[in-house]
């Protein structure tokens, strides 16, 4: 049966801040300043994160757009040693064979400066593993639009909220990822996005002396 395109749909009225330019101003130096602090953490500390803190950041990303607000993503977070465990040694073993054999020379070389090898002490040390799933067309489900490019969002929103809770987080993506469905027993059509650890640095954590590129490098104005 064809769809009615001219039937009504429902709305609210739109949000209206209004703020001013002023405090408009305050609040983007702010938010800017703010996400500069943010850095990719290797070593985590074992100290436990409030659960609900981390429920709350997944409830900021789940505000996310998405194509035809289909909302494409689900969010396992994983805090059982044996699962992290599990997950670790899932990821060893593909990032084995990135380093040994997949990596070209070049890849290795840019991941020189990050000092990172096949070795993830932090799948078992950071005390949260937030895995993040692309939800693809399930059997009497709405098909999705833009899927990656909505998780992507969504995760940008997570790093976001967890950065401005005090957290800190790595991305990871082990590739390939497939290994993560079958550990968390998900669905055929939800297929692994990224991992991120979530927790606290440790008292020694160190990270890259790496700098984002200049404003005008990255902006045009045309
Ligand atoms: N997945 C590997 C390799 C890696 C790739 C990129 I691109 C990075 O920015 C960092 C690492 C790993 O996790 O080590």
């Amino acid at each position: 049966m064809p769809v009615d395109l001219s039937a009504p749909y429902p709305t609210v009225a739109a949000p209206h801040f209004g703020l001013g330019h002023e405090e408009s101003r305050r609040r983007a130096v702010e938010f800017a300043d703010r996400l500069a602090l943010r850095r990719t953490i290797r070593d985590f500390s074992p100290e436990p994160v409030p659960m609900d803190i981390i429920e709350t950041a997944v409830r900021a990303a789940a505000t996310a757009p998405s194509g035809a607000n289909i909302q494409p993503w689900r969010f396992v977070v994983v805090t059982d040693p044996a699962l992290k465990e599990q997950i670790r040694a899932g990821a060893e073993i593909e990032e084995r064979e990135f380093y040994r054999r997949r990596a070209s020379e070049e890849w290795l070389a840019a991941l020189a400066p990050l000092g990172t090898d096949h070795d993830k002490p932090f799948l078992t040390t950071a005390p949260a593993l937030i895995v993040v799933f692309e939800v693809h067309k399930g059997a009497g489900e709405p098909r999705p639009y833009y899927v990656k490019e909505s998780v992507g969002i969504a995760v940008g929103f997570l790093l976001a909220a967890l950065h401005s809770a005090g957290l800190a987080t790595l991305t990871h993506t082990p590739s390939p990822m497939r290994f993560l469905g079958e550990i968390l027993g998900r669905p055929a059509n939800e297929r692994p996005y990224v991992l991120v650890p979530v927790g606290y640095p440790t008292a020694e954590a160190r990270v890259p002396d790496i700098g984002r590129k200049p404003l005008d490098e990255v902006l045009v104005r045309k």
